[in-house]
């Protein structure tokens, strides 16, 4: 009888022991997800990987949403077969067509060049030209080191920017390889950045 009774009153502490601590961990999980429940879903999201191949621009995560004043890391990765860039591009039709304007006018001052080396001339061009109308336009709207990122085939880099105002910003690419005379941009390669009030 007695023996009956203590595995009972065993049985029923074990009982007791394990909801307590079932408990205990559940208001725990409950703590955690009600402190950090917005990193769960997955990496903070001021963080994006960038990928640049033909002749796309593509971000994880999608769409790049960042606030105001909030830096935001892109980890950019060339995995197509020619070079690729991420530019910041103030209009990107405009650019698109001044680009592939320049690439026809040279190509019909120059017959006797070949493609490859009217595409030289091009991106010689435009870096110098586009670097001063980029850094122009996003004066006081973007924090970065380089608005201009060229990547080689299998190259990758890490940029932090930082918006200080809201709005879309359009990043893109100029390259002409296997595109002449129009841009990758011109192929759909580009992508935008949504910048939110914080
Ligand atoms: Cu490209």
């Amino acid at each position: 009888m007695a023996s009956s009774s203590e595995g009972g009153n065993l049985a029923l502490l074990a009982t007791i022991a394990i909801s307590v601590v079932f408990f205990a961990a559940a208001a725990v999980a409950l703590g955690y997800y009600l402190v950090f429940g917005e990193n769960l879903a997955g990496p903070p999201q001021n963080i994006y990987v960038i990928r640049l191949s033909e002749y796309t621009i593509e971000a994880s995560p999608e769409p790049i949403i960042v606030k105001v004043g909030q830096p935001v890391v892109f980890k950019i990765v060339n995995e197509g077969a020619v070079e690729h860039e991420l530019m910041f591009v103030p209009n990107l039709q405009m650019m698109a067509d001044m680009i592939m304007n320049a690439a026809i006018r040279l190509q019909e001052q120059n017959p006797e060049l070949s493609e490859e080396e009217i595409i030289a001339m091009v991106d010689k061009r435009h870096e110098m030209v586009m670097e001063e109308m980029i850094e122009k336009a996003l004066k006081g709207k973007v924090e970065g080191e380089e608005f201009m990122i060229e990547l080689e085939p299998g190259e990758s880099t890490v940029a932090t920017f930082t918006f200080l105002e809201p709005g879309i910003y359009v990043i893109a690419c100029m390259k002409l390889d296997g595109t002449f005379p129009e841009p990758h941009a011109k192929e759909g390669m580009f992508n935008q950045i949504i910048v939110v009030e914080g």
